[in-house]
């Protein structure tokens, strides 16, 4: 055997770690890294069709699992491409690596043949990102960037140009060990007794609980029921809050119920655990505020806190436990948990459906799926109207798992991370809530789950059109414009693939089509036609979206596309 290369210690220490999969795209730059992967069978080589997707896969991996994930690309273009993905990577704080190839290191700085500056280009969307010019660099940087991305939470970046890769390693082995930090981080004795004083003399107080409270669903529901405190959720606390929740009020925010809107407009004490729920004018004015959060700089980032604690909420809630008394004042949980009954009615009837109507109606199809899916299903949905069916109409049940691009919001994402999924859990039902949009952005990578025999179940919302964004043009009062999608039919697509493909024509045929998708055995796409002005109304209308609405239908007619509102009226007003 010849002497260890660069490329080969390096994936030595991944492998050592624990990593088994890397995402990528190859190219020259790469060979180092890929040739080396080619010798061995502790670590696969996932080849995708684009680059994003890479990213996207190995943020999929890194949530579900909670360890690092891995992706790479090649200089210039290739590493360029991981970039949207791995800033939902980093904004989802989840741990990924990304090694950039670079180019030949004695053309650096020279405006060489696909030059780029890696360690500028991926420095926002990364917590470590360093070129390696140097064999003797080499686990060192590698190491450093592993535990970075792994202790902060985040993506680190490896740069190496592909000649440095393909040089005779210096170090032989890793230096290092990886676990899985979890420390315990509370607030003091004195910061304890400040909050459980301030909740003990309150009486309406509601939950507004985060991802961050993942782990700790007992600890929430115990706290919940000795403060007699309505639950609210954001977006990515829903699979790990939602389910065997009796304080469960739902979701806030443009896309949520009306009850958790409610729940936070209408208490005394807002209790802030683990969430960093973006949108201001969804928080309360009045009440007082009490933020808990592992991170102190998340602390106050989206509305005034008067109270702000440092610590994990697992910890930080067994330790409070014991100091707070049953609060007796049970009208305002009563209340929002009446509220919530109702929203969930609500929105549960524009989940139905008659066999024969030719107008399929999304919030079914999700209703089906939820219904259909498996126990520990993974689903996966698109930024666009597919994540509101998600957030609407899929149950948590603490063993399925729901992943989005919900910080940063790109559209594309759900193919890319449920093929992260699958290549990560090859056991597991996968997925793939996909918009019309997104899916045919990174469409390219359908052909991955043949050539990778990932069994991803796909279903297209097939609406003809960019839907969110034609409803945020109504919402601001103006015409939509540069939204509609002149489609292919995507099951012609899925076959060509070597997919299963099924296109449903009727609300009767959504059931049924699911189920077979289930159960074949490999991927499957069905495409599902739904209206393209199923409205999703916010919880309450602003004076501004009202106006705004109104104003769209005004410049509709005025512009003699009354057809439109009749359309709209006909999926909505009249349901
Ligand atoms: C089209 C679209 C529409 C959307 N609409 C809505 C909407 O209507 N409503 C909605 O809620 N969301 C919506 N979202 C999602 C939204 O943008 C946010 O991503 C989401 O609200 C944030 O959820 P979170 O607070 O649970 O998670 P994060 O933003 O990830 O916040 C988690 C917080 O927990 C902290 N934390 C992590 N671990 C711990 C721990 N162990 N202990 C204590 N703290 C910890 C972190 O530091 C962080 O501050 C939408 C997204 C899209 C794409
Ligand atoms: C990469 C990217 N480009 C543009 C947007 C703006 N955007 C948000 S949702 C959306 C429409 C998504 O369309 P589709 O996937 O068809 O879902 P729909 O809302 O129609 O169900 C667009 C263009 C975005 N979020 N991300
Ligand atoms: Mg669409």
């Amino acid at each position: 055997m010849g002497k260890k290369k660069v490329a080969d210690l390096m994936v030595d220490v991944l492998a050592d770690a624990g990593v088994r999969r890397i995402y990528g795209v190859s190219g020259d730059s790469l060979n180092g890294i890929t040739d080396s992967i080619r010798t061995r069978d502790d670590i696969q080589w996932v080849h995708l069709r684009h680059e994003e997707t890479a990213a996207f896969a190995a943020g999929a991996e890194a949530h579900l699992t909670g360890t690092l994930a891995v992706c790479a690309g090649s200089c210039g273009p290739g590493n360029l491409h991981l970039i949207n993905g791995l800033y939902d990577c980093h904004r989802s704080r989840v741990p990924v690596l990304a090694i950039a190839a670079q180019i030949p290191s004695g053309e650096i700085g020279s405006g060489y043949f696909q030059e780029t500056h890696p360690e500028h280009l991926f420095g926002q969307c990364s917590h470590y990102c360093e070129l390696v010019s140097q064999p003797q660099q080499m686990p060192r940087v590698l190491e450093i960037a592993m535990q970075t991305a792994i202790s902060k939470r985040g993506v680190a970046v490896v740069a190496v140009p592909g000649d440095v890769a393909l040089r005779h390693a210096v170090e032989q082995a890793a230096r290092m060990r990886f676990s899985k930090p979890s420390p315990r981080v509370c607030p003091s004795e004195d910061e304890l007794n400040i909050l459980a004083d301030l909740l003990v003399r309150s009486e309406r107080i509601t939950i507004l609980a985060g991802a961050g409270c993942a782990g700790a669903h007992a600890e929430l529901i115990a706290l919940a029921s000795t403060l007699q405190a309505p639950i609210v959720h954001a977006m990515r606390g829903k699979e790990f809050i939602e389910y065997d929740n009796p304080f469960d009020v739902g979701m806030t925010g443009l896309l949520g119920f009306s009850s958790g809107y409610y729940a936070m407009m209408n208490c005394e004490v807002l209790l802030m655990i683990g969430t960093d729920f973006p949108y201001q004018q969804f928080y309360p004015e009045n009440a007082t505020v009490v933020q808990i959060d592992v991170r102190g700089e998340q602390i106050g980032r989206r509305t005034k806190v008067d109270f702000g604690f440092v610590g994990d909420t697992r910890t930080t809630l067994r330790a409070l436990l014991p100091k707070l008394r049953q609060n007796e004042y049970r009208w305002h949980l009563n209340e929002s948990v009446e509220h919530y009954r109702n929203a969930r009615k609500g929105l549960d009837e524009l989940a139905t459906a008659n066999a024969g109507d030719a107008t399929i109606h999304p919030q079914y199809v999700a209703r089906v799926l939820d219904r259909l899916a498996a126990a520990d299903a993974i689903f996966t949905c698109d930024v666009g109207t597919p994540t509101i069916w998600a957030a609407r109409y899929l149950t948590m049940n603490g063993k399925r798992r729901l992943l989005g691009s919900f910080t940063h919001g790109s559209m594309a994402n759900a193919l890319p991370q449920a093929i992260g999924a699958q290549a990560s859990h090859p056991g597991r039902q996968v997925i793939s809530m996909s918009g019309d949009g997104g899916f045919s952005m990174l469409m390219g990578d359908l052909l991955t789950l043949r050539q990778h025999d990932l069994p991803v179940k796909l279903v297209v919302f097939k609406n003809d059109s960019l839907a969110f964004v034609e409803l945020e043009m109504k919402a601001a009062g103006i015409l939509d414009f540069g939204t509609s999608l002149h489609n292919p039919d995507f099951t012609k697509i899925a076959e060509g693939a070597g997919l299963l493909g099924l296109q449903a024509r009727t609300s009767g045929d959504v059931a049924p089509m699911i189920a077979e998708a289930l159960q074949y055995d490999g991927p499957a796409l069905v495409e599902i036609p739904v209206p393209r002005n199923e409205l999703s109304m916010p919880p309450t209308i602003t004076l501004e979206q009202a106006k705004g609405f109104s104003l769209f239908m005004m410049k509709a007619v005025l512009s003699g596309r009354g057809d439109e509102i009749v359309d709209l009226a006909k999926v909505n007003l009249l349901r």
